[in-house]
């Protein structure tokens, strides 16, 4: 298969032409991309779990395309949106890993992104959810017009966490400045040292509803104590119990507003990730502690978007994809007896390990894409697509060029997201890399780990990061690995002692799609 860069692989004949879908269509369909946070590839029953049920999302598999090898690019979330937004493998960048809450945008203005083509298409662009991909130039002005952001990249509109749940500061941002602040109680954020008087998980453990890890032992702000201190914006704090519900409003609110010509949402969840605080309303529905009800309540709440679309009677004018950033973990920085709870419930399927891992349970993830009389109902396709492939993809739908020197790894493989063709890529590569704490749980040196997988091969590279963070492995040893995912897609018995010329293949063309 030929890449956008140029490089050469053996094994698959290229892709025919895609067929143009959209031209049988009314019109141009809105797109819905729905992006978990560390939702694992086991944790849908339409995907085998078994312990507990998610009945809207099996609902939406049954009437579109369910993707058995559908990846993110990397096993943790600022990697993998970069990727999803920007067609580029984010190790091709450096600043791309995990960003602390006050981290600049690093996905700069003018760029050319999956919203800014899409924009230049007719769409009306939208985002709402977790970010996490950086904000402002160097020090944001949380009380101020915050910029660059969302707004600079190709979105319209935007209703938006800065990061994670788990860091400061905890509002909500519309557009360029953050919700119902109060100008005489301004926000300050300190990622180093503490500012302010309030409570911190480590002087005030008995005011939490869990207690954190060195890392999630800062500010307390609803009984859940963050990564990073904070003080002031006290009346613009999010409720985490109530958030899911906010941002499924602002997600309808969208595109009731915008029904009558195409728009493009980009609804970025925060379900399973920690901390795991459900409304009321689905505590102790998995059975499974708070990670399985956080996943009932992503369920729930994907229901009711696809309800609102049938509601408004533009279900069938669209497409939605439904993915996760990247793998599942238990055990992230709160002690919500998520471990405890889990029972026999396999968050990654077959596959090995999780989050930050380079095994295939950190990026190997649920992938869905239904467009009601397009994408084919109820196919299961193994065929190999990416997320680095959707701004490729649906260029390729809505008639947009991707310019020479963008989206550089993206590939056009819309018939194999309807379902039309079962040939995906015949390679992809994986990542990870670990954050650098002087907390307690790991020592690392913050190097990228790659990993390829071309045809049933998985290949690791070398790596003298550590071997497990917060009780997944990473999948890092100081020599190569090699496994066949066919015969082995647990990835337990490496075979790079007994081919090394194998080894040597993988090894060299790893080296030269990272240098094309
Ligand atoms: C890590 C946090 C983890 C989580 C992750 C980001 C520590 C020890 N761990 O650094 O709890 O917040 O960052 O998750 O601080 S992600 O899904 O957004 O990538
Ligand atoms: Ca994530």
């Amino acid at each position: 298969m030929l890449t956008r860069r140029g490089l050469l692989t053996a094994g698959t004949a290229m892709l025919a032409a895609p067929r143009s879908f959209a031209a049988s269509a009314r019109r141009k369909p809105n797109i819905i991309v729905i992006y978990a946070d560390d939702l694992g590839i086991g944790d849908l029953s339409c995907y085998g779990a078994t312990r507990f049920r998610t009945p809207n999302l099996d609902a939406l598999a049954a009437r579109g395309v369910r993707f058995e090898s559908g990846y993110a690019t990397s096993a943790t979330c600022t990697p993998s949106r970069y990727a999803l937004l920007t067609g580029d493998y984010p190790w091709r960048a450096s600043g791309t890993q995990i960003l602390p809450g006050d981290a600049p945008a690093i996905i700069r203005p003018g760029r050319f992104t999956l919203p800014s083509m899409l924009k230049r298409a007719g769409y009306a662009t939208g985002v709402v959810g977790k970010w996490h991909l950086g904000l402002g130039d160097g020090k944001v002005d949380w009380n101020g017009e915050i910029a660059p952001g969302p707004l600079d990249i190709g979105f319209d509109y935007g209703f938006y966490m800065p990061a994670t749940l788990d860091r400061v500061p905890t509002v909500l941002i519309e557009n360029r400045r953050v919700v119902g602040l109060d100008p005489a109680d301004p926000i300050r954020v300190d990622y180093k040292a503490k500012i302010g008087d309030e409570p911190t998980g480590f002087d005030n453990p008995g005011l939490l509803k869990f207690r954190g890890d060195p890392e999630h032992s800062n500010t307390i702000h609803n009984g859940i104590s963050r990564i990073g201190y904070m003080a002031g914006g006290k009346a613009a704090r999010w409720v985490d119990e109530e958030l899911t519900d906010v941002l499924l409003g602002k997600a309808v609110d969208f595109i009731t507003a915008r029904k009558d010509n195409p728009f493009f949402l980009y609804f970025a969840m925060n379900e399973p990730h920690v901390p795991r605080a459900p409304h009321t309303r689905f505590v102790g529905k998995s059975g499974r502690g708070p990670r399985g009800d956080t996943i009932i309540q992503l369920d729930w709440t994907v229901g009711e978007l696809v309800s609102k679309l049938e509601a408004l009677g533009i279900a069938d004018d669209t497409m939605i994809i439904f993915s996760s950033d990247n793998g599942p973990i238990l055990f992230d920085g709160y002690e919500d007896r998520a471990v405890s709870l889990n029972g026999a419930h396999r968050m990654s399927g077959r596959f090995r390990s999780g989050k930050y891992s380079i095994f295939e349970g950190g990026t190997r993830v649920p992938m869905i894409v239904i467009w009601p009389g397009n994408a084919r109902a109820g196919h299961v396709s193994q065929a190999m697509v990416s997320h680095v492939d959707l701004i490729a993809s649906i260029a390729g739908l809505v008639g947009e060029k991707l310019p020479r020197d963008q989206a550089v790894d993206s590939l056009d493989l819309l018939p194999v997201l309807l379902g039309r063709s079962d040939h995906g890529r015949d390679h992809v590569v994986q990542d990870t890399k670990l954050m650098v704490t002087t907390g307690t749980t790991v020592a690392s040196s913050g190097a990228r780990i790659l990993a390829l997988r071309h045809g049933d091969w998985k290949f690791i590279r070398a790596s003298v990061e550590p071997h497990e963070f917060h009780g997944n492995q990473i999948g890092t040893l100081p020599r190569h690995q090699l496994y066949n995912l066919a015969s082995d897609p647990g990835e337990r018995d490496d075979l790079a002692a007994k081919d090394p010329k194998r080894v040597a293949q993988k090894a060299a063309m790893l080296d030269r799609i990272e240098r094309s």
